[in-house]
C-alpha cells in the first residue's frame, strides 16, 4: 500500500466481487483474483489469492486415537464423502470431500491494491536485465527511490506493532540484529513447506547491492542464529535449509528468505535468488563485490523499470527471426521478430510472446537479454 495512512482495513472476504482473474497456476494450485469489496468501495481494487494447502502427514493418519495421541482430523474418517467416478478392474477413480477441518484454503488479501500489486500478481512476459553498477546508479536506483512498495508492514514488524505473536526469534542489536518470523506465504501448519523471513533491524540496506564487508557480522549472525532457532523449534536439520536473497526484491529493506531445500518454494529460481552462503563468501573475498558486480535480474512486462531500460538497451526487440536449423535457411522468414505473433491485440501480444528470435551477433553482446 502506497498510502502510509492506511493501517489495517477491514473487509469480509465473502463479499469480494470478481473483476478478472490475474493468474491461475495449476502447478501451485493457486489463483490470483482482481476485484472489489463493494460494501467498502466501488473503486478501490482488491487482490485475493487462494492457494490450496500442502498435505500434512497427520492429515492421512489411520491410527486410532489414544490417550497419548488424541484424534486429529484425518481424511480417513467417517466424515469423508466419497463420489465414485468409476472402478475398472483393479483401478478406481473417486472425488472425495474430506471433513471441514481439512478443506481450508490459504487466502491472502491485498486491499487497497495498487497498480504495482496488480502487475506483480499478473501473469506476464518477463525479461532478463544485466545490471552493471553504472546502470544501477543511473536507472534502477532512481526508479526504486521514486516508485517502490511501501515498507510500512516491515516497520510494523520491527517496531512490534504487527505480527508480534508470530515472531520466532529476535536479536535486538541495531547493527547485527534481525527478526525471524513466518512469511506471509507460509500456511503456518506444515513444516514441510516452512517459509520464514529474517528481517534486519538496520534500515539502510535496500538490497544485496548495498552489502559490503562491514555487513559480514550481520550476515553471519543471521545464518547461525536462524539455523539454531529453526533446528530447535521445528526440528529441521540446518543443512537442509535454503537461505537466500531476492534480486530485485519487491521490498527494499534487507531480508533473507528461508525454506527447506526439499520444498520448491515460489521465487527460488536462479534468476532471482542469491544464496546467503554465496553472498557471504563473495564479501569475504571482496568487500565491495556488490558495488562492482553485474547483477542479472528479471523485470516484468508492465513494469515502468522495463520501459526505462528499454530507452537504454535493447530488451524487448530482437533482431532476427528464428532460424531453427541450417537446412531451413532457404525458407522465407515468415514473421519478423516484432510481428511474429499471432495475437492481433497488441496488449495481448505483449503478454503472450512465446517465440524467441535469435539475437543479432552484435546484440548478443548487449547488456540485456530476452528470456522465456
Ligand atoms: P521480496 O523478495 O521483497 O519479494 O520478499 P517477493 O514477494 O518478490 O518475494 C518479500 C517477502 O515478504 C515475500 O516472501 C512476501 O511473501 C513476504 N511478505 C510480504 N508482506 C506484505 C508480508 C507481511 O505483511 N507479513 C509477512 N510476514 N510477510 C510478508
Amino acid at each position: 500500500m502506497e498510502n502510509s495512512e492506511i493501517k489495517s482495513p477491514t473487509y469480509d472476504i465473502s463479499k469480494f466481487r470478481l473483476k478478472r482473474i490475474l493468474n491461475n497456476n495449476s502447478v501451485r494450485k493457486s489463483i490470483s483474483l482482481l476485484g472489489t469489496f463493494p460494501d467498502l468501495s466501488e473503486t478501490d481494487e482488491a487482490i485475493v489469492v487462494f492457494e490450496k494447502n500442502a498435505y500434512q502427514e497427520s492429515d492421512i493418519s489411520t491410527e486410532a486415537a489414544s490417550k497419548e495421541s488424541p484424534a486429529k482430523p484425518s481424511y480417513f474418517s467417517a466424515e469423508l464423502k466419497v463420489n465414485t467416478e468409476f472402478i475398472n478392474n483393479i483401478y478406481g477413480s473417486f472425488q472425495v470431500v474430506p471433513s471441514l477441518d481439512l478443506c481450508a484454503v490459504k487466502s491472502t488479501v491485498i486491499y487497497p491494491a495498487t497498480d504495482k500489486h496488480v502487475e506483480k500478481y499478473s501473469i506476464c512476459q518477463k525479461y532478463l536485465i544485466r545490471e552493471t553498477p553504472d546502470l544501477y546508479e543511473s536507472t534502477t536506483l532512481p526508479y526504486i527511490n521514486e516508485s517502490q512498495f511501501s515498507l510500512e508492514w516491515v516497520y510494523n514488524i520491527l517496531e512490534h506493532k504487527k505480527e508480534t505473536e508470530r515472531i520466532v526469534f529476535e536479536d535486538k542489536d541495531p547493527e547485527t540484529g534481525f527478526i525471524l518470523l513466518p512469511d506471509l506465504k507460509w500456511d503456518g501448519r506444515n513444516v514441510e513447506n516452512l517459509y520464514l523471513l529474517g528481517i534486519v533491524h538496520k534500515h539502510d540496506i535496500k538490497s544485496i547491492r548495498d552489502l559490503n564487508g562491514s555487513h559480514l557480522p550481520l550476515l553471519l549472525n543471521i545464518r547461525q542464529s536462524a539455523k539454531d532457532e529453526i533446528s530447535k523449534r521445528y526440528g529441521l536439520n540446518p543443512n537442509q535449509l535454503r537461505m537466500y536473497f531476492h534480486y530485485q526484491p519487491s521490498f527494499y529493506h534487507l531480508h533473507v528468505h528461508i525454506n527447506p531445500i526439499r520444498n520448491d518454494a515460489p521465487g527460488i529460481w536462479c534468476e532471482k535468488s542469491h544464496m546467503l552462503d554465496t553472498v557471504i563468501s563473495n564479501l569475504e573475498l571482496l568487500s565491495d563485490y556488490y558495488q562492482r558486480a553485474t547483477l542479472p535480474f528479471v523485470v516484468y512486462e508492465g513494469n515502468k523499470l522495463l520501459d526505462l531500460y528499454e530507452e537504454k538497451l535493447t530488451v524487448r526487440s530482437v533482431a532476427a527471426p528464428i532460424s531453427e536449423s541450417k537446412g531451413r535457411e532457404e525458407e522465407p522468414a515468415v514473421e519478423s521478430a516484432v510481428d511474429g505473433f499471432s495475437d492481433d491485440d497488441p496488449e495481448e501480444r505483449e503478454c503472450k510472446r512465446i517465440r524467441l528470435a535469435t539475437p543479432d551477433p552484435k546484440e548478443a553482446e548487449a547488456t540485456a537479454q530476452v528470456c522465456a
